[in-house]
C-alpha cells in the first residue's frame, strides 16, 4: 500500500524542507502539509489545521487516508520560556493528539523530532551518550523529555510505530529557524551574505551540536525507512552533525568576507546554551540504521554562502 504522509508544522524550519523531500519519495499527491497558515508559494495538497484541535486532526486523517505523521510543530527553547506553562500546554497537547489519532486509526509511523534539550547540566557535557541522564532546564527540553517517554509509552502499550530523533541546532539556507538557542548559526550566514555587522546572542566560545538540513533531513528520511526491526531505541536517538562555537562560524566565514563584524552580546539564551551539550554521541543511530553524517564545519559554510549569494543576488 501506498503511503499517505501528513506533515504538521509544514511552514516550519524544516518542514518547509522535509515536505519537498517527501514530496520527491512517495509522489505530490501523497504528501499533505498542514500548519496553522498556508504558506503562499506552496505547490501541492495543504490543510490549515491546528494540531490543538484533536477533531480537526483526526478528520484530516480520515479524509486523505493517512498512513504516517511527521509532527514537527512545537514552540522551542528560547521562545518557550516567555510562557513556560502555555508552551508545556501546547507541545504536549499537539503530541497527545497526535499519538491518540495516530492510535485510533492505526496509523503505521509517526516521526516526533526531540532535541539535545532534553540533556541539562547533570549529563556528560562532551560526547554525551544515548541514555545520559535528563535533567532539562527549558520547557522546551522538559516537554520533549517527556514527550520521549510518551513516544516509547505508545510503542510498548499499543504497538504505534513511532521513531524519533534529538536534532542539534538544525543550519540551511531554504528556511529561517524560529525561537531557537541555536538560531543564531543561520542568522550569521545572512548577515555576511549581506555584509552587515551580526550581533550574537551567545558568547564566542559557546560550542554547541549542529547539523547540516541535508543531513537532518537524510537522517530522518534514513531512520523513518529502516526495518522496524533495526529500531531498538524507542524514545529518542542522538544524532550529532558537527559541533562548534561562534567564534569557529566567524572565522570559516571570514575566509570568503575578511571584513565580516561581529559583536557579542549574550543574552538569556547563553544561559540556556550553557546547560545543552557541546558534542553527542550518536554510536546507536549508526550501529541500528546505519546514520553517518557528512558535513563539517568548512562544508557547511561553503555551502551556506555559495546558496545564500544566489537567494540575494
Ligand atoms: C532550539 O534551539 O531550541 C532548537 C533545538 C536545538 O531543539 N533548535
Amino acid at each position: 500500500m501506498k503511503a499517505k504522509v501528513l506533515v504538521i508544522g509544514a511552514n516550519g524550519q524544516l518542514g518547509t524542507v522535509l515536505v519537498k523531500e517527501l514530496q520527491h519519495h512517495h509522489g505530490l499527491d501523497n504528501v499533505i502539509a498542514s500548519d496553522i497558515k498556508k504558506s503562499h508559494d506552496f505547490m501541492g495538497t495543504f490543510e490549515v489545521l491546528d494540531a490543538t484541535n484533536r477533531m480537526q486532526l483526526s478528520d484530516v486523517v480520515s479524509k486523505y487516508g493517512i498512513t504516517q505523521i511527521y509532527h514537527l510543530a512545537a514552540i522551542l527553547s528560547a521562545k518557550g520560556e516567555a510562557n513556560p506553562l502555555a508552551t508545556w500546554d501546547l507541545n504536549m497537547r499537539m503530541l497527545f493528539n497526535v499519538l491518540e489519532v495516530a492510535r485510533i486509526h492505526e496509523l503505521d509511523k509517526v516521526f516526533f523530532p526531540s532535541s539535545i534539550a532534553v540533556f541539562g547540566e547533570d549529563a556528560p557535557w562532551v560526547n554525551t551518550p544515548n541514555y545520559a541522564y535528563l535533567n532539562p532546564a527549558t520547557v522546551y527540553g522538559m516537554s520533549k523529555a517527556a514527550g520521549e517517554q510518551w513516544a516509547q509509552y505508545y510503542f510498548l502499550r499499543y504497538g504505534l510505530d513511532v521513531r524519533s530523533l534529538r536534532y542539534p541546532g538544525v543550519i540551511g539556507h531554504q528556511s529561517l529557524p524560529g525561537g531557537g538557542t541555536t538560531d543564531y548559526a543561520v542568522e550569521i550566514f545572512h548577515k555576511a551574505v549581506l555584509e552587515e555587522e551580526f550581533v550574537c546572542f551567545l558568547n564566542e566560545d559557546t560550542t554547541l551540536p549542529m547539523i547540516f538540513m541535508d543531513d537532518a533531513i537524510r537522517a530522518t528520511l534514513e531512520l523513518m525507512k529502516a526495518p522496524k526491526k533495526n529500531i531498538k531505541i524507542r524514545t529518542s536517538y542522538n544524532l550529532a552533525g558537527s559541533s562548534f562555537s561562534p567564534e569557529d562560524i566567524v572565522a570559516e566565514i571570514r575566509n570568503y568576507y575578511p571584513e565580516f563584524k561581529v559583536k557579542y552580546e549574550p543574552d538569556f539564551r547563553q544561559d540556556i546554551a550553557a546547560r545543552w551539550p557541546k558534542s553527542i554521541n550518536d554510536v546507536e543511530a549508526t550501529l541500528d540504521w546505519g546514520w553517518k553524517p557528512k558535513y563539517d564545519l568548512e562544508m557547511i559554510v561553503s555551502t551556506m554562502i555559495e546558496k545564500l549569494k544566489e537567494q540575494y543576488i
